[in-house]
């Protein structure tokens, strides 16, 4: 669907005036949406996946560990594809709001492609340098979407998302993600970020249960958590029916195009401009985080 036919229809649970912020500035940020019933539920879910994160040594394509991870004093990055490691996540996604408000920006038919859970550890969890998503799983159209839950308060210095407004509609073509010898980085080069109006950038903080929703072609990043609490971020990326994946999805995610709403789509619908294609992940994977501070972690979700 374009973002035109989406918009025609009655919005669910955003207001009209939300859902054109998002189309006009690729980004929205829904303070306190969620409520105490369901942080519980994902806090509970959360504590239990850091305790078994305490008897593996090595990151694996559930736990995506930093370097300083050990048995007693776990520091987790990411737990991959949470939503199968867990059922509150996937409950979470089904069960709560949170597809109701994609569905105002996608439209009623809302497909799942992938979760993750990123931790950003108190005291020093990495930064995520700027980035768009939609090349590390081309679709044939745009309306892929990453939603996050803050699952603690997010402070601005805990490493909040921040997000540049505009650039999904304003950059095009799409900027590269390989560095200059065709390595693929998963993030911008300095200077073309350099050469980006970066003053106009948006940090966006939030308490317990807020939500950032990012559209797969915003630019985005976020800058390391000095603090000494953690920032867990909750991310689920879904579609519109319509828009399917045309390059390998190596974490092969066992939900991996389920209806989270409505029906499957009988047609694709394409966008005619072009999209970065990643390398070829069918032999595995690094992680976002690790490709990005050039670390080898095999199977990981980006
Ligand atoms: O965890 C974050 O702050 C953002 C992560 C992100 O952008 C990604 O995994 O694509
Ligand atoms: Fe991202």
């Amino acid at each position: 669907m374009t973002p035109e036919q989406i918009l025609a229809l009655p919005p669910r649970v955003l207001s009209q005036a939300q859902r054109e912020a998002y189309f006009a500035e690729g980004y929205l940020l829904l303070e306190s949406v969620i409520g105490e019933e369901w942080l519980s539920v994902l806090r509970a879910a959360t504590e239990e996946m850091v305790e078994r994160s305490r008897s593996v040594s090595t990151s694996d394509s559930i736990f995506d560990l930093e370097p300083g991870h050990r048995p007693e004093a776990p520091r987790l990055r990411r737990v991959s594809n949470p939503v199968e490691h867990h059922p509150a996540y996937w409950s979470y996604l089904n069960e709560s709001i949170v597809p109701e408000i994609v569905a105002d920006l996608v439209g009623p038919d809302v497909k799942f492609h992938h979760s993750k859970l990123n931790f950003k550890w108190a005291g020093g969890g990495e930064e995520v340098k700027w980035h768009y998503d939609i090349s590390f799983w081309p679709h044939t159209n745009y309306s892929p979407l990453t939603v996050g839950t803050y699952i603690h308060d997010c402070g601005l210095d805990n490493g909040p998302l921040m997000v540049l407004p505009r650039s999904h509609q304003e950059i095009e073509p799409l900027l590269s993600q390989f560095d200059a010898q065709g390595r693929w980085t998963g993030c911008l080069s300095d200077e073309d970020v350099s050469g980006l109006p970066m003053h106009k950038a948006v940090v966006l903080p939030g308490a317990a249960g807020s939500l950032t929703l990012h559209n797969c072609r915003t630019l985005h990043a976020s800058p390391k958590n000095l603090s000494d609490t953690g920032r867990p971020l909750l991310l689920y990326t879904l579609t519109s029916a319509d828009a399917f994946p045309y390059t390998v999805n190596p974490i092969r995610p066992k939900h991996d195009q389920f209806m989270i709403r409505g029906r499957r789509a009988a047609w694709a619908h394409h966008d005619p401009r072009p999209c970065l294609i990643p390398p070829d992940w069918s032999g595995g994977y690094t992680s976002i985080f690790a490709l990005q501070q050039n670390q080898e972690v095999a199977h990981a979700a980006q």
